[in-house]
């Protein structure tokens, strides 16, 4: 005969087991990377989802929306998702030089439209580059900030990187902490909760200096960008300083030629690159949705196509980058 105290521990176990079984097959269920892991948080070097388990974000970046806009549509993000991606970034570069126009933010709003109707995770990117300094534009920063914090505070799948490369006569201390220190406070005005992603010095490479004095607000990554024909252990070794130093890193922005965007392929160094972000979970976002001549460009320099595309449409680095996502 079972005690009431057994019956009520037995009783208990079952429950556990069912809410356990209810849970793991809603995960295995879910059909869209959103609805599996829900809204996405910073755990000491991670990224993870609702349920706290690390999630490695995969995917692919727009190219300048100004010139590129024709590639945001849903049969494009979503031929990428067939392929195994679950996060779009949309790049709109802030300088006017490199096409930044208010008139844009409508694009950005379909970008996140239509990713939000995939299931997908979203990136909206201050794409700071000729304008090394983020301080430059950094009142237009902020305009843009609080419109899309106040916009999609409620969602989900948004991320927010604040400025992609900060470059030239720029240092983390001086310039770029105080920058994000703003635009972050700006941001958490509105939205509590969804992930900031912080450029570093050296167009988004030194991490190790990130590191040093990091920021003290809640759910922040830092980027760290590479180029594989460029940048090889060097920069690798920056970014084992800094997860050794417990700073959580995401990769918005990579490819596997040159830093040109272009040159020639380095898989030795891609596949060194794939082994130690998969060894730390961390996720990669490859440059870039376009056609364009160039090395980096994921679409074949001879498809006309603006979505529904298939691995024979995409050109060399495309076929190598998506064969990492192991679909
Ligand atoms: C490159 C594009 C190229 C464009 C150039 C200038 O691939 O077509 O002409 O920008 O706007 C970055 C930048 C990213 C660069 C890329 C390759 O974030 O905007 O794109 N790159 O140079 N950082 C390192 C490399």
């Amino acid at each position: 005969m079972l005690t009431g105290m057994k019956k009520y521990f037995l009783a208990l176990g079952f429950f556990v087991l069912v809410c356990f079984g209810i849970f793991s097959s809603q995960e295995a269920k879910a059909s869209t990377p959103v609805e599996k892991w829900g809204r996405l948080s910073v755990k000491g070097t991670n990224i993870v989802s609702q349920s706290g388990k690390k999630v490695q974000l995969k995917g692919v970046s727009t190219h300048g929306i100004a010139w590129f806009p024709q590639y945001i549509n849903k049969s494009c993000f979503q031929s990428f998702k067939k392929m195994g991606a679950n996060t779009i970034r949309l790049a709109l570069y802030s300088d006017p030089n490199a096409g930044f126009s208010t008139s844009l933010y409508s694009k950005v709003e379909e970008g996140v439209d239509i990713a939000t109707k995939l299931g997908m995770y979203v990136i909206i990117d201050w794409h700071i580059l000729s304008d090394g300094n983020p301080k430059t534009y950094q009142k237009e920063a902020l305009k843009f900030f609080t419109k899309f914090a106040k916009k999609y505070a409620k969602q989900k799948n948004v991320l927010y990187e604040i400025c992609n490369e900060p470059n030239g006569d720029v240092t983390w201390e001086r310039d770029i902490r105080p920058y994000a220190n703003k635009v972050i406070n700006r941001i958490r005005k509105y939205d509590k909760k969804n992930i900031i992603v912080v450029g570093t010095p050296t167009w988004s490479q030194d991490v190790d200096i990130a590191a040093a004095k990091p920021l003290k607000q809640k759910n922040i990554v830092y980027a760290l960008h590479f180029y594989a024909a460029t940048h090889t252990d060097a920069i690798r070794q920056k970014l084992k300083a800094a997860h050794q130093m417990g700073l959580p890193v995401l990769v918005t922005e990579f490819s596997v030629c040159d830093a040109s965007g272009n040159g020639a392929i380095d898989k030795k160094s891609g596949r060194a690159w794939q082994k130690l972000l998969n060894k730390y979970k961390i996720g990669y976002v490859a440059w870039n949705i376009s056609n364009k001549n160039e090395t980096s460009a994921l679409i074949r320099a001879n498809c006309q196509k603006t979505g529904g595309f298939t691995k024979s449409n995409l050109s060399k680095s495309g076929k190598f980058i998506v064969s990492w996502w192991g679909k």
